[in-house]
Formats: structure tokens, sequence, C-alpha cells
């Protein structure tokens, strides 16, 4: 079979809901990846982030075979000989008092927008039905009915209706607009993502997440961080509000919590908000299953000992200062934190970001582009400085050929 059957046969029978780079890949080690022609590429998608560790990484691998052959999955019907080790191992890790795993980051989502809901009505003493949570415009939290309730893209919520009620939605990045929605006493919550990912690596000024915290303490509401994509090394720092000093009430993870490896996700938070939720009143088959514990701490492990926020810091800084000093008039503008990093394509001579990702693929880069004008670039943080100029060079070199 060669690529043009692969992507015939998944067009033919797989839902048309994604348009993929013509590209089909096989193998992966590493910051690398192999197509099926067994031409290899450095990933700077990472699958959104969920590769932080690397793909395959050995020490992940290990735990996952290790603990497939001995114990996959109970449910929470019964306790299993993992699941606290982990418990005990991730909220040490974090902070917390209490984890409470889930799978995909949706149903973590899901998951803190459920718990805040209790601790309004246990706690706050907000009336039934009454909690509102707040939520950013060009949001990005997952696919679920509720979560496109909070969404302002045409895309993700158009025809999917009726929605979820209860969300407030102001603009990202303003003060002023969460301080106004904060006079209203059914506000439980306000959901935010540190750095908005899919609305375009999108950073707020220094000192928003401080003082949108601030703010919430002052109105007895829940500061809840969605750190699926920024979280576990990212942006330079294990979350990306370890920036500014917050201690989200509600932190979501997901994604790099396995490495990639299997879904896994987790909300965390302390006893006076997660024990709100009492013994039949959440849960799901999958989420804490003693393969994804297993798989989870070793994911944590690797992030520690490799030092990846570290690195994702330093590299960060070289990989924008690098991509600001490429002689295009078609990189409008260069963002990001860490390892989180997007470029602005200004198109030109009716070329645009797609076309810059096909020509990188050509060159050997990875990277996907996102509102047909930016693209993002995220490499797993195990890169080190010499990959990283290789995987430059060949950028420039894609980028140039428009000239
Ligand atoms: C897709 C983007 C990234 C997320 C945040 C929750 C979730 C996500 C902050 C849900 C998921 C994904 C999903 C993926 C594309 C992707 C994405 F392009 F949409 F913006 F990462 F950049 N919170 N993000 O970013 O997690 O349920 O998917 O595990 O194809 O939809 P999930």
């Amino acid at each position: 079979m060669n690529q043009q059957d692969y992507i015939a046969r998944e067009d033919k029978y797989g839902a048309h809901n994604y348009h993929p780079l013509p590209v089909v890949l096989d193998k992966g080690e590493g910051v690398y990846v192999w197509d099926t022609d067994g031409k290899k590429y450095f990933d700077f998608l990472s699958a959104y982030s969920a590769v932080n560790q690397g793909h395959c990484h050995p020490r992940i691998i290990s735990a996952l075979t290790e603990q497939a052959q001995k114990l996959t999955l109970t449910s929470r019907a019964f306790y299993n000989s993992s699941l606290g080790e982990y418990e005990e191992f991730v909220t040490k890790y974090f902070g917390y008092d209490k984890v409470l795993p889930m799978n995909t980051g949706a149903e973590a989502d899901e998951t803190a927008i459920k718990l805040c809901r209790k601790w309004a009505y246990k706690v706050k003493g907000i009336e039934q039905n009454k909690a509102k949570i707040i939520v950013a415009e060009n949001n990005f939290h997952g696919r679920t009915v509720t979560i496109i309730s909070m969404s302002t893209d045409p895309d993700a919520y158009n025809h999917y209706g009726p929605f979820t009620p209860g969300f407030v939605q102001i603009p990202y990045n303003d003060l002023a607009a969460l301080e106004n929605e904060l006079k209203d006493p059914n506000v439980a919550g306000f959901l935010v993502e540190p750095i908005q990912g899919e609305a375009g690596v999108y950073v707020p000024d220094e000192g928003y997440l401080k003082k949108a915290y601030d703010l919430c303490k002052a109105n007895n509401v829940l500061f809840i961080a969605d750190e699926v994509q920024t979280g576990i090394a990212r942006t330079g720092k294990l979350l990306a509000v370890d920036w500014e000093g917050v201690k989200p009430d509600i932190l979501i993870l997901g994604k790099a919590l396995s490495g990639g490896v299997l879904p896994v996700s987790a909300v965390l938070a302390n006893n006076e908000i997660m024990l709100t939720i009492k013994p039949g009143e959440h849960g799901s088959t999958f989420g804490g299953n003693p393969l994804a514990a297993k798989v989870a701490i070793a994911a944590l492990t690797v992030v520690k000992e490799e030092k990846l926020a570290e690195n994702a810091q330093r590299l960060g800084e070289i990989f924008r200062t690098q991509m600001r000093a490429i002689q295009s008039d078609m990189i409008e503008l260069v963002r990001g934190k860490g390892l989180l990093n997007a470029v602005i394509i200004k198109p030109k001579n009716g070329k645009e970001a797609w076309d810059v990702c096909v020509e990188m693929a050509k060159h050997g880069v990875l990277a996907k582009p996102t509102h047909g004008h930016i693209i993002r670039f995220a490499p797993p943080l195990v890169i080190n400085e010499e990959q990283l100029m290789e995987a430059v060079s060949k950028i420039k070199d894609a980028i140039l050929t428009f000239e």
C-alpha cells in the first residue's frame, strides 16, 4: 500500500470530521516520526501536546507493558492496587488534597464543571439551577455538548443545539469584564485556559491570571484552570499558572499526563471542593484504571527527571528568536511561551499556512495550521538544542521557497 491508499481508505470508511495533512505515520521515537515510506520527520505538533515526553518513551512504555500483563481494568466497583499509589503520587506532585481521575480532556472539563456546580449549591449556597460559570471567548475545552455550549466558534457549536445553559462569555485577557460579571452573586466559577491554545496560542498579558485569581477570591468564586494543553511542562513551567504563582481551586489536566500513551485526564482540588461529590454522583468505567495509573506515574516521573520544563523554557526562547530572524514577509508574528508557540502567516501569492505546512512536511517537519493563518509549533519537550536548530533550518528552508 502506498500513502495514497492509506489516505483513500480512511477517507472511505472514516467520518470526515478531520482534514489531515497528507502524511501517513507509522512509527515514532522521541522527537521523530516516520511515514509508511520510511521518511523521517520532526514532530512539531506532538499530538497537540500529548507527547511532551516524546514518542514511545521507553520508561512509559515499559510501565504500560508491565502493567498490561498484570491488570488493566477493574472498574471503580472495586479497589485496585495501583490507583491509590497514583492518587498519592499525583496529589503530592501538584499539591492538592484529592484527585478525580477521568480519561479525556473533555471529560475532565465536564467533571470540573459538575464539581464547581456542586460546590456552588452545597457550599456557596447558590439557589438550585442558578449557578453560572464565566468562560472566555475563543475558548477550547473539548467537544461535548456542554463544552460546545461555552464555545464562541461556530465550527464547534453550529447545528449541535440545543445547548447547556449556565455560561457567561467574556473577552479573554479582560479583567474589567471579569470584574463586572463577578458582581453577579450566582457566579460560581471562572474557567480559563492560561494560554488559549486552539485560539492560536494566545498569551494573556503578564499579571492577568494572578489578578483574575484575586478577583475570583474576593468574590468567593472558584478559579478553574484548564491546563490540558498548557500543563505538564509545555510552557516552560510544570503548569502555565506557575508563571504567576497562581494555585487554581480546580486544576484540569489531560494529554501529556500519559505521555500520549492512552487517554488519562485528571481533576485536582482540595477537600472542601472535591468532597462535595458523593459516591454514585459521578464516575467513569475507565477512569482510574490500573494501566492509566501506572502510565501516569511514569509519565510524570519523566517530566521531573528529564527536567522537561527547564528544557522547554530555554529552547522556547531560542526557537522564537530563530523564527523572528527568518527573512520572510510571510512571517507576521511569532508568539508563545516555552515550547508552545505559534507563527502568524501572512498569505503570499495565494499561498497560506496550509501550503507552508505541506512544504515543511516535504522538508521533514510536521506542524498543523489553525484558523487558516496560524501555525502551531510544539515539539516534544525532550528535544535538544541541536535537534531544534536542525528543525529550525528545515522550517526556514520551507518558508523561503515562497520568496
Ligand atoms: C481535537 C485544538 C489543541 C484542549 C483544552 C480540553 C481539551 C483540549 C485546553 C479536550 C483539546 C485538542 C483536541 C484536538 C485538537 C486539540 C487542540 F486544536 F483544538 F486546539 F490541542 F490545540 N482543554 N485539544 O486543548 O481534550 O477531550 O480532546 O482529550 O482534534 O479536537 P480531549
